[in-house]
């Protein structure tokens, strides 16, 4: 399989290679930066800028099984976030295989399109007909661009997010700077509305989703001593998570020791944001990293 997708290699730049469990992968190795891309999910499970350790987490405990989603780099959550009775934790899009489209190389890096299309499975889980597109960039910035296009003849309502997992050095030492009066969810206090008072700092089991906010964020990892920068567009919420000790363990793809290097900032429209697309139209929702020393 990795050989037929081969026509879209980049010699010396990109290339279909088997990953973990077999799977088929994108490995990226430009000037600006290495990454990798699995077609299952289309997830994104590597970015290393030039000159900068990796800036995505992944579980060594991750499962890499086509029924399962892989724990860390970038899920791919549509068209529903969060549970749902008789169906995959923030729906089929993160487990499903997406088509390897396209491979450019250009100024800003190495840009790897994927897409996923409603067929008679997915319509089984979900009546919309659309087509999804990731276009991910990997460059001084990693860029990912979710084009949602409504293929049907009604509107069609969707959740969607790009759970990110980022590394720290030690999350009980991180602030994430950009929130501070911003209201959010808070998924472990019955879903209390609250107010966001100054940085976040994570003392325990943190799971809020941040609403009607457009501003890019700041991760602040003081033990790496690295500033990582969430921007966005068309995108009004923002998840932050950390599962801390009990919900760690309690994943057996989540190693017992891993949750204090790792932070999840999700680009998302969920909940009351969920997008609404017109018939023929097109949504994108895009996240833009980049890292810093200081
Ligand atoms: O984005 C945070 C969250 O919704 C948490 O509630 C937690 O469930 C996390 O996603 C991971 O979900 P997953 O299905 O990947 O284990």
């Amino acid at each position: 399989m990795a050989t037929d997708l081969n026509r879209h290699a980049i010699a010396g730049v990109a290339e279909v290679v088997g990953g973990q469990g077999g799977l088929p992968a994108v490995r990226v190795r430009g000037a600006a930066a290495e990454g990798l891309v699995y077609l299952h999910g289309a997830h994104v499970a590597a970015w290393k800028p030039a000159g900068m350790e990796e800036v995505l987490w992944m579980s060594a405990k991750s499962a890499f099984e086509p029924a399962k989603a892989i724990r860390g780099g970038v899920p791919v959550c549509f068209p529903w976030f969060g549970p749902k009775k008789d169906a995959a934790v923030h729906g089929f899009a993160r487990v499903a295989v997406w088509e390897l489209e396209s491979i450019r190389h250009a100024a800003a890096g190495v840009t790897v399109a994927l897409l996923l299309r409603s067929n008679e499975v997915t319509r089984g889980m979900w009546p919309g007909d659309f087509s999804l597109r990731h276009r991910v960039t990997f460059g001084a910035q990693l860029e990912m661009a979710l084009e949602l296009t409504n293929t049907g003849g009604a509107a069609l309502t969707a959740e969607e997010a790009l759970h990110t997992y980022f590394a720290v050095g030690d999350v009980r030492q991180a602030r994430v700077k950009g929130l501070a009066g911003v209201t959010y969810v808070d998924k472990v206090d019955a879903a209390k509305q609250k107010l966001q008072e100054g940085d976040i700092t994570i003392t325990g089991e943190t799971d809020r989703v941040y609403l009607n906010t457009r501003g890019a964020v700041v991760i602040e990892d003081a033990a790496k001593r690295r500033r990582i920068t969430v921007g966005k567009e068309n995108s009004l919420a923002t998840v932050v998570w950390n599962p801390w000790i009990a919900k760690a363990k309690a994943m057996a793809d989540f190693g017992d020791d891993e949750w204090p290097g790792m932070i999840c900032v999700e680009t998302c429209n969920v909940g009351p944001h969920a997008v609404s697309v017109a018939a023929g139209q097109t949504h994108v929702m895009t996240a833009r990293v980049g890292v810093a020393r200081y």
